[in-house]
């Protein structure tokens, strides 16, 4: 099994969660910089020309849900409830909303803190993200209130939700998220943290 990254956030939930699961595979790392997702050989695998992407086999895989499904199902984990359907209409309802509405809201802060240093991209633009701020407010009031008395996101249990919808969020405090006022949030994410492959994902 071979698993193209490099060092984002969609990435970071396939790599995590093959290391938390103990998955042996083969990393190979992307040079971005010089032009390895546009390569003709990876455009071939992916032609979204974007990271992570999962070869087994015969299957090419992207999208970091379905590959962290993938992953699941590999290893006999419930971190997909791979036999349990309501279960299954509760992780896609999360993770749906990640993408549609979470993922774009803490998506502005980490791309302006984060993404930007890292690729010599400029200052951040603090005033986009004030902006931004009701928006993000909105939904960030929304996991908090369902985080109220709960660890994880979904299922009662650590799963790949709580994987795709921390992989950016969890870069809360350098990236200027305005986090403190939701606290079950912040609990949520350290928690996290103290999952080894989770707080260390990157490959070696
Ligand atoms: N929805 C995709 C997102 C993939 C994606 O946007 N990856 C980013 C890194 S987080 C990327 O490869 N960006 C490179 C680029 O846009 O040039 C997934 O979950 O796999």
């Amino acid at each position: 099994m071979k698993i193209y990254w490099f060092k984002a956030q969609a990435p970071r939930r396939v790599v995590a969660l093959a290391k938390h699961l103990g998955i042996e595979a083969e990393y190979i790392w992307l040079d971005v910089a010089k032009g390895a997702l546009q390569a003709p050989h990876y455009a071939s695998l992916n032609p979204n020309l974007k990271a992570p992407t999962l070869v087994d086999g015969e299957l090419v895989l992207w999208e970091s849900s379905a590959i962290m499904a993938h992953l699941c199902v590999q290893a006999g984990s419930d971190m997909w409830p791979v036999s349990n359907p309501s279960e299954q209409v509760e992780m896609l309802k999360w993770l749906g909303w990640n993408e549609s509405h979470w993922s774009p809201v803490v998506g502005n802060f980490y791309f302006e803190y984060v993404i930007k240093p890292m690729f010599g991209m400029g200052t951040p633009n603090v005033d986009k993200l004030e902006a931004k701020r009701g928006e993000f407010e909105k939904y960030a009031s929304i996991l908090e209130a369902h985080m109220d008395g709960r660890e994880f996101v979904a299922c009662n249990r650590l799963t790949i939700a709580d994987f795709s919808l921390a992989s950016m969020a969890c870069y809360w405090r350098e990236a200027h998220m305005p986090l403190e006022q939701f606290p079950n949030v912040v609990q949520w994410l350290d928690g996290l943290n103290k999952l080894d492959a989770w707080a260390d994902p990157w490959p070696k």
